[in-house]
């Protein structure tokens, strides 16, 4: 019987995954989703428009303009900040979510951090004090285990040009369920085991509510089938 869920379970996630087109963002390499490079540029960050471009890049959220990242709860993240040739000078910062963009400011990130700050890098570029690359190190804490209000969400921004250079991270709870640094059949079975069950469920398992929304269901399965074979 459980043989029987688990494999309705990964043919449902494939079907899911090839319908709604799920996939990873640009920035985020297959192997090793929490390390990830940005390239700073005025007109969004990883934009594909020429350097020291005053034109914003379009759409935002797309892998070559701001793009929106995934990140997991629990699992430390390198961003790689690089200045790019030509450009202005840049500062990386991590926000809580709902920070505007028109209130951001690098005095935020100078501590103690204020107006929603996390974290921020010195500068990218060729200007005094600035150099060619930064990283920046962040291990999440949301979603707030028992929520179930869905993923939890940071902003980043650059200090700078706020207005211009700012995208979202989407952080889910770790699809490596278990812990042992890689996404395997062990996380899928995990989940697939929890299948159907809302809190209170006979079978209901926190961990493998992958979005936090309150209950563990095809986009869970999927979200660990993307992810399959993922060093984390
Ligand atoms: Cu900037």
């Amino acid at each position: 019987m459980k043989k029987a869920i688990f494999l309705v379970a990964l043919i449902a996630s494939g079907l899911v995954l090839v319908h709604f087109g799920l996939k990873q963002v640009a920035a985020v390499s297959a192997t090793t989703p929490a390390q990830f490079t940005l390239f700073a540029l005025f007109s969004g960050w990883n934009s594909t428009l020429p350097p020291g471009s005053v034109n914003p890049c379009t759409p935002n959220g797309a892998g070559t303009c701001n793009p929106a990242l995934t990140e997991f709860r629990g699992v430390i993240f390198f961003a790689t900040i690089k200045a790019v040739s030509g450009d202005f000078d840049h500062i990386f910062a991590l926000y809580r979510a709902g920070t505007d963009p028109n209130t951001v400011l690098q005095s935020d990130c100078t501590p103690p951090v204020s107006n929603g700050c996390i974290k921020a890098t010195g500068c990218v570029g060729t200007g005094p004090g600035c150099v060619l690359t930064r990283t920046l190190s962040y291990n999440a804490t949301i979603p707030v285990e028992g929520s179930f209000n869905g993923t939890g969400t940071i902003r980043y921004f650059c200090t700078i040009h706020p207005t211009l250079m700012h995208g979202s991270i989407a952080l889910y709870k770790d699809p490596d369920v278990d812990r042992n640094h890689t996404v395997d059949v062990v996380d899928l079975a995990t989940v697939a085991l929890a299948y159907g069950s809302t809190p209170g469920s006979a079978n209901w398992n926190a961990v493998a509510d992958i979005n936090n929304d309150g209950k563990v269901n095809v986009l869970d399965l999927a979200f660990v089938a993307i992810y399959y074979g993922s060093s984390l």
